[in-house]
């Protein structure tokens, strides 16, 4: 069986991070032992006044600690990260905590939509680049993708593949193996990913049916279950094509009842989907 180990903020109601990650990767039968870095009442879009606390200070006890039972991990996987100091944090405890053969994989959870989550400082990107240039895999969207890479964002309608395939090389300067660039939608019905392996050589937009819609914590699910592939030994194409169908699935899912679900997709009714 293989292990990830996911740093991420527990966001207590509202179907993200942790609360996301740890069933999806479950369902897919790979092991998920958990590093919270951040205790909120909600996550951060779309509610008002919650709580936040800070927890990060565990982070390099907890890797000494695992580092003395000899707890070896496949996968590393990060995803939202609530300040600078977390970031420092997490690059320690993957430092302290990965072996020649862990794969380091960073969702770079910030922005969308052409803008960065409530409460990050402009330079957010450039600490989460530090990150990234750590990491084997990558899954930004195309928001994350300009800000981190310093390019224009391009809205929907306004970008073609070239302007992807931009965003993928310019992580590929930065070293990074495998980039995966989610949301990507051409106009024309279809709404997916565009995947590149450099041991491949090759871009590939996976897609499925673009639903029109948005549901927050699609991004977790996503990268969740892309992750959860690539640890099982899965190649990006496939890992991707897994992402993008069950990502659907979710919403299709959910979208005859938005009304009573409004925060989030109702990932929990489809994850049989990942049991097969
Ligand atoms: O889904 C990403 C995410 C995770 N955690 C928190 C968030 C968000 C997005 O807004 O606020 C706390």
């Amino acid at each position: 069986m293989k292990r990830i180990a996911t740093i991420q903020d527990i966001s207590c109601f509202g179907k993200c991070s942790i609360t996301v990650s740890l069933p999806v990767i479950s369902a897919m039968s790979v092991e998920c032992a958990i590093v919270p870095t951040t205790v909120l009442s909600t996550h951060t879009s779309g509610f008002t006044g919650f709580t936040v606390c800070d927890i990060s200070d565990q982070l390099l006890p907890i890797a000494e600690h695992w580092k003395k039972e000899g707890i070896a991990l496949d996968t590393l996987y990060t995803g939202y990260l609530a300040n600078e100091g977390q970031i420092k944090d997490t690059i320690e405890f993957i430092k302290l905590t990965k072996n020649d053969n862990t794969l380091v994989f960073v969702d770079p959870a910030m922005a969308d939509n052409g803008k960065l989550y409530p409460g990050f400082p402009a330079e957010f990107p450039s600490k989460m680049l530090e990150l990234v240039k750590i990491a084997d895999v990558v899954c930004p969207n195309i928001t994350e993708a300009s800000l981190l890479l310093g390019k224009e964002f391009k809205n929907e309608g306004e970008y073609d593949e070239a302007y992807i395939k931009e965003l993928i090389d310019g992580f590929l300067t930065l070293g990074v193996k495998k980039i995966v660039i989610t949301g990507v939608k051409y106009g024309d019905g279809r709404h997916g990913a565009m995947a590149y392996d450099t041991n491949e050589g090759e871009y590939r937009y996976l897609y499925g049916e673009n639903m029109a819609c948005y549901f927050h914590g699609t991004g977790d699910i996503f990268s969740s279950v892309l992750c959860g592939a690539l640890t099982r030994g899965d190649d990006v194409y496939s890992a991707t094509q897994q992402a993008v169908d069950f990502t659907i699935a979710c919403i299709s899912h959910t979208l005859p009842d938005r009304e009573n679900h409004p925060y989030g997709v109702k990932f929990e009714e489809c994850l049989h989907l990942l049991t097969k």
